[in-house]
C-alpha cells in the first residue's frame, strides 16, 4: 500500500442532480487531499480519448453523448491506496450491483446513469490525469496528512 494518485469525476447527471458536494465530502471525509478540480464540458472527441479502451462496446455511442452532455466535476485525490479505495467508495459499475454506502450504491439506478467516474488502475489514472489536467496538479501541504496515514 503507497501514496497513489486517482482521477475521479463527477459525470453530467451527477453534476444536475446537484451531488458534487456529497461526492467531495465523501472523499475528504475520507483523508484524502485534493490536489485538482473543475468543471469541464468535454467535447465528444476528447471523451473518446478518455474511454479509448471501451470503443467498439455497443453502449459507446450512448456513453460518449451521455459524457458530452453537460458539464462533469474533474479531480484528482491523492492519499493512500487512492485508485482501489476510491473503487470501492464509487461501488460496482453498475448501480444493481452496488452496496448501500457507496456513491452509486447511494444515488445511482442504471448504469448508463452511474454518477460518477474512478480510475480503475494506477496506470490509467495516470494517463486519464495527463488527459484532463495537462496543467498538472496542485502542490500544498495536507493539514490532514500526519492524522490520516502513519
Ligand atoms: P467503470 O466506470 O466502473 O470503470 P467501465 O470503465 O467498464 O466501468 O465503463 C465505463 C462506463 O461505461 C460505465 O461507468 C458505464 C458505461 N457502461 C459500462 N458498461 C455498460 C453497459 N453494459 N451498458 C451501458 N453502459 C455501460
Ligand atoms: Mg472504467
Amino acid at each position: 500500500s503507497k501514496t497513489e494518485r486517482t482521477f475521479i469525476a463527477v459525470k453530467p447527471d451527477g453534476v444536475q442532480r446537484g451531488l458534487v458536494g456529497n461526492i467531495i465530502s465523501r472523499f475528504e471525509a475520507r483523508g484524502f487531499k485534493l490536489v485538482a478540480l473543475k468543471l469541464v464540458h468535454a467535447s465528444p472527441e476528447f471523451l473518446e480519448k478518455h474511454y479509448a479502451d471501451l470503443k467498439g462496446k455497443p453502449f459507446f455511442p450512448g456513453l460518449i453523448k451521455y459524457m458530452a452532455s453537460g458539464p462533469v466535476a474533474a479531480m484528482v485525490w491523492e492519499g493512500l491506496d487512492a485508485v482501489k479505495t476510491g473503487r470501492s467508495m464509487l461501488g460496482a459499475t453498475n448501480p444493481l450491483a452496488s452496496a448501500p454506502g457507496t456513491i452509486r450504491g447511494d444515488f445511482a439506478l442504471a448504469v448508463g446513469r452511474n454518477i460518477c467516474h474512478g480510475s480503475d488502475s494506477v496506470e490509467s489514472a495516470e494517463k486519464e490525469i495527463k488527459l484532463w489536467f495537462p496543467e498538472g496538479a496542485i502542490q500544498y501541504t495536507h493539514a490532514l496528512a500526519d492524522w490520516t496515514f502513519e
